[in-house]
C-alpha cells in the first residue's frame, strides 16, 4: 500500500499541493469532547451552523461511515512580505493575507476534484472532498495525518510552510497506512497570544472565536460591539497578527501560486475608496474574492470602523455620505467614526440634523452614545436583519 501513497502524494504535489498526509478516517473522542465545551460555551457566537453539524463535524464516520482514509492536503499561501506592514498605515484597509486575491475554496476545490477523481480511476474506490465549508474538524485530521501541529492560536502550524497552509482532504473508502501525528513545537513560546489585540487567545490553545477579528469582520453578521472597535484597528477583511507573529515562519516560502499573491494595491487599500461602494461597485471588484460572501453592508460596517481608527480628520467626508446609507450596520458605524474623528460641535450639529430622521434604534443610541464609553444595553441587542451562517453554504 506504501506504493499507492507515494503514487497519490506525488500527483498530488502536481496538482499544486504543497502538504500531503494520509490519517484513518477518525477522530480522537477528545477532540469531540473539546468541541462539545466549545459550542456549549457559545464561543462559536452567531456561527450556528458549527452546531447543527456538530455531531457530523465531531467524527468522520457520522458524515460518511464508508469513509476509512483522510487524504490531508495544504496549500502553500506563504506572502512574499511582511504581512502586518499595512497595519501601520491608517489610511488603508488591511486586508488579511489569504483574501488578497482569489478565493482558496474556489482555487483549492478544483485541485481537490482533480486529484479526488484521479484517485477514483486509478483505484475504484469512492472519493469525497471537504474544503472549509463542510462539517470536517480540518486542523486534528490534518495534524493527525503529520502536515503540522495545531499551535497555541488553534490552527495548523508546519514546519517548513509555517502559518501559511490552506486546508483541504480527500475522504476515501481506501484503507491506507496512516503517516505519523507531528509533534507539538510551541515549547515556550507564547507570542500568538502575546499578539492577539483582542485577548481571543484565552488560553494555550483555546479560542473565544466571538472575541477574533477574523470572526468579527467576517462571520459575524451584526454590530461589531464597542469593546472590540479600537483594537480591530485598520483590520477591514480578517486578521493575521497571531499567524504573522510564529517564529516558525522563518522556514517559510513564499506562495509560488498567482492565485494567492495579491494583485498591485489588494493589500493595502484607501479606506475612502471602499467607503464609497454601492453594492454593484462590490460585486464587480470582489467577484472572485472571497470578500464577497461576506457582502457590502458588513464588508463597509468593517471600513468604516477602520475610518474612525484612522485620527484622519480628512477621512470624515466619506463617512458623512454614508450617514444616510439604506444598512443601519453601515450607518452606525458612519455615526462611530464621526464622533471620533469630529469636534464635539461638529458632531453636536450633525446629530441634531439626523436623529430625528434616524429609524433605527441601534443607530439613534449610537448618535446618542458616548463614543469613548461602554457598551450600553441597546447596543448590545443582537442586529435584526442577523440570518444563519454563510461560511456553511
Ligand atoms: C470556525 C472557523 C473559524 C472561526 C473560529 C476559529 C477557530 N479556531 O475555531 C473564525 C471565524 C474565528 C476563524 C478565523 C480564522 N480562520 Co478559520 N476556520 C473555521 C473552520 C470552519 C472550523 C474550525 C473549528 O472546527 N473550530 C472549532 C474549534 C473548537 O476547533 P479547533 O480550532 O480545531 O480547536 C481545537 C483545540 O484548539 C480546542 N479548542 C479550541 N478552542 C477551545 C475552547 C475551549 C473552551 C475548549 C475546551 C477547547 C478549545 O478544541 C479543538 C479540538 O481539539 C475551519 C475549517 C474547518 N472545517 O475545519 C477554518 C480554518 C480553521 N480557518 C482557517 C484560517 C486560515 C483562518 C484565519 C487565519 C483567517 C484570517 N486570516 O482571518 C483565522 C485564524 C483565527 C484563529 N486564531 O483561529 C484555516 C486554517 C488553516 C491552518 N493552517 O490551520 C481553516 C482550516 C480553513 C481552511 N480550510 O484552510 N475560523
Ligand atoms: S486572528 Fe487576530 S483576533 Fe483572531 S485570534 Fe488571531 S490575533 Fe487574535
Ligand atoms: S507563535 Fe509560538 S505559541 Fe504560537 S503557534 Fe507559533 S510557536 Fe506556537
Amino acid at each position: 500500500m506504501h506504493e499507492v501513497k507515494d503514487a497519490i502524494r506525488a500527483h498530488a504535489l502536481e496538482a499544486g499541493f504543497a502538504a500531503v498526509g494520509f490519517a484513518p478516517a477518525q477522530l480522537d473522542p477528545a477532540q469531540a469532547g473539546d468541541l462539545g465545551a466549545f459550542l456549549d460555551r457559545g464561543l462559536h457566537g452567531d456561527m450556528a451552523w458549527m452546531a447543527t453539524t456538530r455531531a457530523r463535524r465531531a467524527d468522520p464516520k457520522v458524515l460518511w461511515p464508508d469513509a476509512r482514509t483522510v487524504i490531508a492536503l495544504g496549500a502553500n499561501y506563504g506572502p512574499d512580505d511582511d504581512p502586518l506592514a499595512v497595519l501601520a498605515d491608517r489610511g488603508a484597509g488591511a486586508i488579511s493575507v489569504y483574501a488578497r486575491n482569489r478565493d482558496y475554496h474556489d482555487v483549492l476545490k478544483k485541485a481537490l476534484k482533480e486529484l479526488a477523481g484521479w484517485i477514483a480511476r486509478t483505484y475504484a474506490c469512492e472519493v469525497k472532498l471537504f474544503v472549509d465549508t463542510a462539517p470536517v474538524m480540518e486542523k486534528p485530521l490534518a495534524a493527525q495525518a503529520g502536515l503540522g501541529w495545531q499551535g497555541k492560536h488553534t490552527n495548523l502550524v508546519s514546519r517548513r510552510f509555517g502559518s501559511w497552509l490552506f486546508l483541504g482532504e480527500v475522504f476515501t473508502t481506501l484503507a491506507l497506512p496512516a503517516d505519523a501525528p507531528e509533534r507539538d513545537f510551541c515549547g515556550s513560546c507564547d507570542r500568538c497570544r502575546q499578539a492577539c489585540p483582542t485577548g481571543a487567545l484565552t488560553a494555550p490553545y483555546r479560542i473565544d472565536a466571538r472575541r477574533c477579528i477574523s470572526y468579527l469582520t467576517i462571520e459575524h453578521k451584526g454590530h461589531i460591539a464597542r469593546e472590540f472597535r479600537q483594537a480591530m484597528g485598520n483590520r477591514i477583511y480578517g486578521c493575521d497578527d497571531c499567524l504573522a507573529v510564529c517564529p516558525w515562519n522563518k522556514f517559510a516560502e513564499a506562495s509560488e501560486d498567482e492565485a494567492y499573491r495579491p494583485p498591485p494595491g489588494r493589500g493595502a487599500v484607501g479606506l475612502a475608496e471602499f467607503a464609497s461602494l454601492d453594492d454593484a461597485a462590490f460585486r464587480s471588484k470582489f467577484a472572485r474574492s472571497p470578500i464577497l460572501r461576506t457582502g457590502r453592508d458588513r464588508f463597509l460596517r468593517n471600513v468604516l470602523v477602520a475610518i474612525g481608527n484612522s485620527d484622519d480628520p480628512g477621512l470624515a467626508s466619506a463617512a458623512m455620505a454614508r450617514l444616510d446609507d439604506t444598512s443601519a450596520l453601515v450607518r452606525a458605524m458612519a455615526v462611530w467614526a464621526l464622533a471620533r474623528l469630529l469636534d464635539a460641535n461638529a458632531f453636536a450639529q450633525l446629530r441634531r440634523s439626523h436623529l430625528d430622521t434616524e429609524a433605527d434604534a441601534y443607530v439613534r443610541a449610537e448618535w446618542r452614545a458616548d463614543p469613548a464609553g461602554p457598551e450600553i444595553d441597546a447596543l448590545t441587542r443582537p442586529f435584526e436583519g442577523a440570518t444563519e451562517g454563510t461560511l456553511e453554504a
